[in-house]
């Protein structure tokens, strides 16, 4: 897949306000916000305000600062949200992307889910 960004998508959208989100924490670079599905008592969903398709897209193309912003605002969240391990009960990271990756929706975003035991996902 190249990384050909589709400005329709549905975080596109919220990032140009155009439809609303519940914002968890905004910087000049991030935004994240409550997933609309929610698989767990936490699932909050992390994205780069830039047009990025995945992950892999943001880290080779990002600018430092882009990429400093959206590590720290992970953290910060896991902190907020009391589910670091530091203060909580832990937490797991995901991001879909690609086909294979069975990934919705094309712009770069991090699923961060806990509250809940979530089992051994790779065996
Ligand atoms: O999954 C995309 C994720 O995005 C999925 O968990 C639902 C969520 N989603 C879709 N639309 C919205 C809106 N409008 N607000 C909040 N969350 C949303 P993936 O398979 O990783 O691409």
């Amino acid at each position: 897949m190249p990384y050909t960004y589709d400005d329709q998508n549905v975080f596109a959208k919220i990032l140009r306000g155009e439809i609303p989100n519940t914002t968890v924490a905004e910087t000049e670079h991030t935004l994240a916000f409550e997933d609309i599905t929610p698989q767990a008592p936490v699932h909050v969903l992390v994205i780069p305000k830039g047009a990025y398709v995945t992950m892999d897209d943001f880290y080779a193309n990002a600018s430092d600062a882009e990429i400093t912003d959206f590590a720290r605002t992970v953290a910060r969240i896991c902190a907020d949200k009391g589910i670091s391990p530091d203060t909580g009960d832990g937490f797991r990271a995901i991001t879909n992307a690609g086909e294979a990756g069975v990934q919705e929706v094309p712009h770069f975003h991090l699923h961060l889910i806990g509250g809940r035991p979530l089992g051994r996902m790779l065996q």
